[in-house]
Order: structure tokens, then sequence, then C-alpha cells
């Protein structure tokens, strides 16, 4: 079994080890990465995290590719590793779909496949080495388990009117995330879903959709659900914008909000109360792979999935930990010093 990555919020940094090279090793290993892009601090951090692990002067020597959002970006540059005759292909895919003949070229070429952070949907499992990544329905199921305990512990038992602000369509962090709070709105009666809407998981659209709810729903949304940081910093603007609060008081007509991913800016809004809960997705990638590519150096024989463990942050006290599908998970209440431990 392969170490278990931490990424509880504590500590994280982006530095890694320069790995040993071992007996019977290649002494550099060309590998080729394919980014979605940079539509996030996220996104940012975790290309950061990569990059400064495979850095020059180690054994590795990294072809970085940002597909700025576009998928055909990313069929051609894993089509120009394969050309370049690269030793790995780290994948960040952007969608889920269309990934079978690309996969099937790397395959027929010999080049392992590793594929990071969102995954890729493809009948033939074989056509790549090994997945790593977060639990995005656990994280999506985590969020909403925090909102219904905290308005039952507030004794809040009037409708919530919701606004949900998805991420990219069909993205495995969109897919787990909304399917969980879809999921949620379901079981519980009050909940009332209002809209949903991409925002790509960038601030500008994430501001742009939500202005466009305000107009058409106004001081009737209590709550919005955002699916990352960025977005939720676009939502705060335009909620200020039409003259509104962002905050947990819903009866008094605050705008409840919250976001994932925890970055150091999303985290400094949870300090101060205007997002009220932010659930962690750790994007520091690179040591990660690192290891995997070492793992597979070695000829040890990697597990299909691998999953990042990650917290839950807020300082609204009225819930210390959650219950999902029978496990408990901690709620961190928020300090000045675990923003100041974030290295993103
Ligand atoms: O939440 C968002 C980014 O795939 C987990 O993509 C990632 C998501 C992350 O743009 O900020």
């Amino acid at each position: 079994m392969l170490t278990v990555f931490l990424a509880s919020g504590c500590g994280d940094r982006i530095d890694v080890e320069s790995p040993t090279v071992q007996e019977g090793q290649k002494e550099t290993l060309t590998i080729g990465f394919s980014q979605v892009g940079s539509e996030s601090d996220w996104r940012m951090a975790s290309t950061t995290s990569v990059r400064s692990a495979f850095s020059e002067g180690s054994r590795y020597n990294l072809i970085y590719d940002d597909a700025q959002q576009k998928q055909e970006n990313q069929i051609k540059a894993i089509r120009k590793f394969i050309d370049q005759d690269v030793d790995y292909i780290l994948l960040d895919p952007i969608t889920e779909s269309g990934w079978d003949s690309a996969l099937q070229e790397a395959r027929d070429s010999g080049i392992p496949v590793i594929v990071c952070d969102r995954r890729v949907a493809v009948e033939d499992k074989d056509l790549y080495t090994a997945w790593i990544g977060s639990d995005f329905e656990l994280e999506g199921k985590r969020a909403c388990e925090w909102i219904r305990r905290f308005f039952e512990e507030k004794g809040y038992h009037e409708a919530v009117n919701i606004v949900h602000i998805q991420g990219t369509l069909g993205a495995t962090a969109q897919i787990g995330r909304s399917a969980a709070l879809e999921e949620a709105v379901r079981n519980n009666p009050k909940w009332r879903l209002l809209d949903q809407q991409t925002g790509e998981f960038t601030q500008a659209r994430g501001r742009e959709v939500m202005e466009d709810m305000l107009k058409r729903f106004g001081d009737r949304i209590n709550l919005v659900f955002c699916e990352n940081d960025n977005e939720a910093y676009g939502a705060i603007e335009a909620i200020r914008a039409a003259g509104m609060r962002p905050g947990t008081d819903i009866e008094n007509g605050e705008i409840m909000i919250v976001s994932f991913d925890s970055t150091r800016k999303g985290l400094e809004y949870t300090l101060d109360g205007t997002i009220a809960l932010n659930t962690e997705c750790s994007p520091l990638y690179g040591p990660r792979l690192t290891e995997l590519v070492d793992s597979l150096e070695r000829g040890e024989k990697l597990p299909k999935d691998t999953f990042v463990e990650e917290g839950q942050f807020s300082t609204y006290s009225e819930v210390d930990s959650v219950q999902v599908d029978g496990k408990e998970y901690e709620v961190t209440p928020l300090t000045r010093e675990v923003i100041d431990e974030r290295a993103y």
C-alpha cells in the first residue's frame, strides 16, 4: 500500500526533498504534465507544487503544458508528449469524458499515464496507471451536513433558499460537489434550490452568475453554495455591490456563503465570517506525484486510486464535527495560525 497523503491544513509546504537515484534506474526522467489551466488560486498552487517538485537540477525533466481550460489542448499535449517519447505522462483532465483514444495512443507507445486531481471516465481502466485525488462527493456531503447541523444547532427550522454556483461542468470536482448538494436538497424538505449555473471555477464568472441570480431572486436568497473559493470571491463582490451582506444571520437578510478549496484568501474570508464554511481541497500534487513516479521506477505496483485527506474550517463554533456515511469528520476552528501555515 502507498503512504497516506495528509493534507489537513497544518504545515503543508510546497518544497520537496530530491529523491535519490537507485541502482538500475534512469538518471533523468522526462515527464510531461498536462495541466487544466490557470482558472483559480487552487490551480496556480497546484502548478507551483508540481513544477517545484519536478524542478530543474533534480532527476526529472518536466515538460509543462497549460491547456487553457480546453480539452483539445490537453489531447494535443498528450500527442506531443508521445512524440517526445517522455517516460511518464501526468494528466489533470479538465472533464471526465473523451479520453479513450488519446490514452490508448499513450498505452500503445508504452508510456504510463498518472491521472491526478480530476478523473477520466474510460471503459478500459488499464488505459491509465493510477489516479490520485480528492473524494469530491465526500467534500460536498461534509459541507451539506455542516449546513444541516448548523441550522439545527441554531434552532432554525424555516425554509432555506439556495443558489448554486457550479464548477466547470463535467469536471470531477463539479460532478461530486453538485451531486452532494442535489442529494441534500432531496433529503432536506426545507431546502429549496432556486437556481444552479456554472461559474467555471473563476472569480469573474462567479460574480456574473451571482449578479444574475441576485437580479432574479433578490433577498429571497439565503445561501450560496460556491464550488470553489474564486467563485466565492466573485459572489461576495456581487452581494456587496447589491448592498447586501454575507453572513449567517439569514433571518435578518444575510446571505450565507459556503465554499471549497481553503486557499489562503478563502480562509481569510472564512476567518472574518464572510464565508461561513470552507471545505478543504488540497492542491499540493507535486510531492504526491514524484512519490508515485518513484514507486513505479522501483517496480512497485500502485493502487488504482489514492485519496487525499482533507479538513474543514469555520469560525462558527456551533458544529465541531460532522458525520457522513457513518464516519465522523472534525471541523477545525479556524485561527490566524492555520492561515499563516498555508503555502497557497
Ligand atoms: O476546486 C478549483 C479548481 O479540480 C479540485 O479546480 C480542482 C478544482 C478546484 O479550479 O478551484
